[in-house]
């Protein structure tokens, strides 16, 4: 299909998609929630942040350095806050504050972590969760996983 991501499984399956590729693994080694209430609300954060590419890359493609600049502070100030706002709002609805879905790590903390790890600060290198204490010790809760933290320290440099 001429497309990256892949996903290949065995050398023979291949799973285009990166939505349908995190929701396959999510769902194979047990991140995406303990029934279907729980899914569906993962899904609804992972939607939430997905819809922030769609502004990202217009902005990306913009060739005048003065406008995309001005894109991009209305970006972070208006698109981005009120994301983490209503991200903020559908934790509420959980029973505990340690994740955003259900008692364990689902889809939801993984794909959050990587917006404002990878995506937001490369985009936005002034981009921070000061604002959001809740979803920035969250953030840092996420980053101490050994798992997370060894993925961190030890994956290919690439240039994303
Ligand atoms: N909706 C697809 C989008 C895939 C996509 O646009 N991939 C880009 C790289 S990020 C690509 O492979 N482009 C190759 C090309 O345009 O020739 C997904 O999420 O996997």
């Amino acid at each position: 299909m001429g497309v990256l991501p892949i996903l290949e499984i065995d050398g023979e399956v291949k799973i285009f998609q990166s939505a349908a590729i995190n929701r396959y693994l999510a769902r194979t080694f047990g991140f995406m929630g303990s029934n279907s209430l729980e899914e569906a609300r993962i899904d609804v954060i992972y939607e939430c942040l997905l819809d922030l590419l769609t502004p990202l890359y217009g902005i990306y493609a913009e060739k005048d350095e003065e406008k995309k600049k001005g894109m991009l502070k209305k970006f972070q100030e208006e698109t981005c806050e009120k994301t983490l706002r209503d991200i903020e709002v559908l934790w509420e609805q959980n029973e505990t504050d340690e994740f955003l879905v259900g008692k364990k790590i689902s889809l939801a903390d993984i794909f959050f972590f990587d917006y404002v790890h990878d995506l937001l600060k490369r985009f936005l290198p002034s981009f921070n969760l000061d604002g959001h204490p809740k979803l920035k010790a969250l953030a840092e809760r996420l980053e101490s996983i050994p798992q997370i933290n060894k993925w961190l320290t030890k994956r290919p440099v690439t240039e994303r």
